[in-house]
């Protein structure tokens, strides 16, 4: 048995064609279905259909084999027990700090609103700055609208969530795209499928 961690949205569209290319097609469409396990045009590979952030913990502790994740949410989590074989180069977007239009200079500690602690904490950390960093889950945008945050870390697109919220993005973390990952043990143990499985989907993507 072959099980694939899969988050709904935008991974879950942007992964469809590249499963194709590797001749794995779902039975359903988890945007309409309630099942949590898909089952898919092969008996023996099954599409589990989780939380973005919970991708990389299914795949280190091999509840499933394999995954699809954002960048973002993989340095996040840290990659322990995790391969990374291929860049699929979808959902893209920037990992940046952002604050509000014209923000008067902040004196002592700046405030870090963020749902990605881990990140944002070595990131002030290489450049020598002593920041607070404040844990939050959605929503990141308001921290600095209600006074909770000086700034903010969260991914990037267009730039208009930010605008519409009147702030702007400032410094740039990292360029950020989701990765097809692996659990280390089960590239071992199914080496032959699992191998098989990221040739076509590195074929599919180049
Ligand atoms: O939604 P949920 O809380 O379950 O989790 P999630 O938001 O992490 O999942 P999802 O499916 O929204 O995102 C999955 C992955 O897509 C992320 O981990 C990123 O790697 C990638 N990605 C690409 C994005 C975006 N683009 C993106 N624009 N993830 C989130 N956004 C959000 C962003 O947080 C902000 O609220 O969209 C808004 C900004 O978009 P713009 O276009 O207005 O800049
Ligand atoms: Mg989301």
């Amino acid at each position: 048995m072959i099980k694939i961690a899969l988050s709904k949205g935008r991974i879950f569209k942007e992964t469809l064609p590249l499963l194709a290319a590797a001749d794995i097609v779902p039975a359903e469409d988890p945007e309409t279905s309630r099942k949590l396990i898909l089952d898919t045009n092969h008996h023996d590979v099954k599409l589990v259909i989780i939380r973005a952030t919970d991708v990389p913990t299914y795949v280190q502790f091999g509840a499933a084999d394999l995954g699809v994740a954002g960048k973002d949410v993989l340095m996040e989590h840290g990659g322990e027990g995790i391969y990374e074989p291929v860049d699929l180069g979808i959902a893209k977007c920037r990992l940046m700090t952002a604050g509000l239009v014209n923000a008067k200079p902040v004196n002592g500690r700046k405030r870090i609103a963020t749902k990605f602690v881990n990140v944002t904490r070595k990131y002030f950390e290489s450049r020598g700055e002593q920041v607070e960093v404040i844990k939050l889950y959605g929503s990141m945008e308001l921290g600095p609208i209600v006074g909770l945050a000086d700034l903010i870390v969260d991914v990037v697109d267009t730039g208009n969530t930010l605008k519409a919220n009147g702030l702007e993005p400032i410094d740039h973390i990292a360029d950020i795209s989701s990765r097809l990952i692996v659990n280390k043990a089960a590239m071992k143990m199914k080496h032959e499928r699992i191998q098989s499985l990221i040739d076509k989907v590195r074929e599919a993507v180049s």
